[in-house]
């Protein structure tokens, strides 16, 4: 068919390939998840199988694509990070973004069933948007990733304190709404102590930390010298070559995905993990 008349549409088509030598992070979101809780009755403020459907759906899109480096997931939400040497789909943007979205939707509702055994979907079924955004150093990305947990922080303690002056407070929703108006966190955990003899620090990682999903290999010792930053600052264009990719690529499908819920505020993590955000992904 080549050459045919038609064939002119294609330079209707708009290239879309996302800057170079940059950190991509497509942050993917739960349509209506306010809707969809309600209907599938998530317990409040945290569900605990929702929050594991979503972090299976996220390791399982990990698998598929070695290429991501590492996932960050908080209610319905789930940001995945591509190494700023990443060259998958000549890093085009709807590419990217639409195998992310319609690889983690297919898994969350493959998985459905595994974590909500009792309830079936139906249709409306879930789906969810997506977005690539750029980051050109590693400060950005790590303050990026540093944005979303203090949002799954601030969430947590306003939504931890909220219902529990709601179900264990017998509080109506305005009410509770009108008193924590203009508190500070010091007063959240005040009034969940002091009402309902909860510390909040005791309150489960998952919930305060979100999730972390990445590949594991051995640990490096706190308080080793950063090879990974001090690599950035010297700014190079790291562009690898298609040997170097497709090994890298195998090494990194057999290596374990891991879920955790840490600190990825601090240094420690990052340290400990050089290969996260190295110049040799
Ligand atoms: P959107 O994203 O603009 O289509 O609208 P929503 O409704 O998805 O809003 P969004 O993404 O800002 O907020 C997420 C909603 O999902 C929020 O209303 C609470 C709900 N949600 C997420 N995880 C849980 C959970 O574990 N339990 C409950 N009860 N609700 C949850
Ligand atoms: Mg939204
Ligand atoms: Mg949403
Ligand atoms: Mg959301
Ligand atoms: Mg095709």
């Amino acid at each position: 068919m080549a050459n045919s008349k038609f064939e002119y549409v294609r330079n209707f088509e708009q290239p879309d390939n996302l800057l170079p030598n940059t950190w991509i992070v497509v942050r993917i979101d739960g349509r209506g998840f306010t809707k969809f809780a309600n209907k599938y009755v998530f317990e409040k403020p945290n569900d605990r199988r929702a929050l594991d459907l979503m972090n299976a759906a996220a390791r399982a899109v990990m698998s598929e694509l070695p290429e991501i480096t590492i996932a960050y997931g908080i209610s319905d939400e789930y940001s995945f990070v591509f190494h700023k040497s990443c060259i998958l789909f000549e890093r085009r943007s709807s590419k990217l973004i639409t195998t992310i979205v319609s690889t983690f939707t297919a898994y969350y509702i493959h998985l459905w069933s595994t974590y909500f055994p009792d309830t079936p979907l139906s249709p409306p079924l879930p789906s969810f948007d997506g977005r690539a955004v750029c980051y050109p150093s590693v400060q950005n990305l790590r303050d990026y990733m540093s944005w979303r947990q203090v949002d799954c922080h601030i969430n947590n303690l306003y939504n931890t304190t909220f219902w529990a002056l709601i179900q264990q407070g017998g509080m109506g929703n305005l009410e509770a709404e009108e008193l924590l108006k203009g508190t500070y966190a010091a007063d959240k955990n005040e009034i969940l102590f002091s009402k309902f003899s909860i510390n909040y620090n005791n309150e489960p990682e998952i919930y305060k930390k979100g999730s972390v999903v990445f590949r594991d290999y051995e640990l490096v010792e706190p308080g080793t010298h950063n090879a990974a930053a001090e690599a950035d600052n010297l700014a190079e264009p790291v562009q690898q070559s298609k040997n170097q990719t497709e090994n890298d690529k195998k090494r990194r499908a057999k290596a374990r995905i891991v879920i955790e819920h840490l600190d990825i505020i601090k240094d420690e993590f990052w340290d400990r993990r050089p290969w996260l955000l190295s110049n040799k992904p």
